[in-house]
C-alpha cells in the first residue's frame, strides 16, 4: 500500500562519485541515521544486475530507518526490490506508462522544470515533483536552470508536494523561503560533506525553517 505519509522534507539523492561500495553505503546509512527523510538510489550507465544489487543493499539500509526507498529511472528495479516508489525526468517513460506499470500504490515522482510541463502531466499519476536545477549543480545531470519564480508557480497551480534541486546547500536553503515547497533534495552537498550526521542535522535544521 502507498505510504500517504511521506516526508519530502530532506530527501537525500545519491551519487557513487568515487566511493568504494562500503564507502557509499556508510554514507547512506549515517544520512538515514541523522535525519534523512527520503532516499533516492540515482544510477546512471550501470547494469541492470548492479542496480538491482545496489538496491537490494541501499534498501536493507534504508528498511532499518523506516526511511522511503526511491529507484531514479528504473521500474523493474523499484518492482524487483519492492522499493517505495520511482523518479523519472523527461528522457524516461511517459507518466502514464509508468503510473500504469507501478500501479496506485507505489509513489511516483518525476522532474519538472516548466510551468507547461506541470500542466501538461499533473493529471497523469505523479505523487510529487522535483523542480530545478534552482542553482548550478556539479553533480552530473541533464538539466537546465529553473528560476524560484518558476518554482513558485508550479507549486501554486499543483496540489502534490514539490522538492527544489540543484545547488541546494546549506546556505542558500532560506532564499526558498516562501516557496511553498515540500523539502529539498540534495545530492553532493550530503554525498560530499566532511561530517554527514552534522550536514545532515544542519540542513534539517535549515530546511525546517523554511517549510
Ligand atoms: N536534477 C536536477 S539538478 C540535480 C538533479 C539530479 C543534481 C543536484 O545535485 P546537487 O549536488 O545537489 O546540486
Ligand atoms: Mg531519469
Amino acid at each position: 500500500m502507498k505510504d500517504h505519509t511521506i516526508d519530502y522534507k530532506l530527501y537525500l539523492v545519491t551519487n557513487r562519485y568515487d566511493y568504494s561500495d562500503d564507502q557509499f553505503l556508510d554514507i547512506i546509512t549515517t544520512a538515514c541515521k541523522s535525519g534523512v527523510t527520503l532516499v533516492q538510489l540515482r544510477e546512471k550507465s550501470v547494469s541492470s544486475k548492479r542496480y538491482f544489487e545496489l538496491a537490494l543493499a541501499v534498501k536493507k539500509i534504508t528498511d532499518r530507518f523506516n526511511v522511503p526507498l526511491i529507484i531514479d529511472d528504473r521500474v523493474d528495479i523499484c518492482l524487483a526490490v519492492d522499493a517505495a516508489g520511482v523518479h523519472i525526468g523527461d528522457s524516461d517513460l511517459p507518466v502514464t506508462v509508468v503510473r500504469q506499470m507501478l500501479g496506485p500504490d507505489k509513489i511516483l515522482g518525476v522532474s519538472v522544470k516548466s510551468v507547461e510541463r506541470a500542466d501538461e502531466i499533473i493529471t497523469q499519476g505523479a505523487d510529487y515533483f522535483g523542480v530545478g536545477a534552482i542553482y548550478p549543480t556539479k553533480t552530473k545531470v541533464v538539466t537546465k536552470h529553473t528560476s524560484i519564480e518558476t518554482l513558485k508557480a508550479i507549486v501554486s497551480r499543483v496540489n502534490v508536494p514539490v522538492n527544489a534541486i540543484g545547488g541546494i546547500k546549506e546556505h542558500n536553503i532560506k532564499t526558498l523561503q516562501g516557496s511553498g515547497i515540500a523539502g529539498i533534495c540534495v545530492v553532493s552537498d550530503i554525498m560530499q560533506a566532511d561530517n554527514v550526521e552534522s550536514k545532515v542535522k544542519q540542513l534539517l535544521q535549515a530546511v525546517e525553517k523554511i517549510i
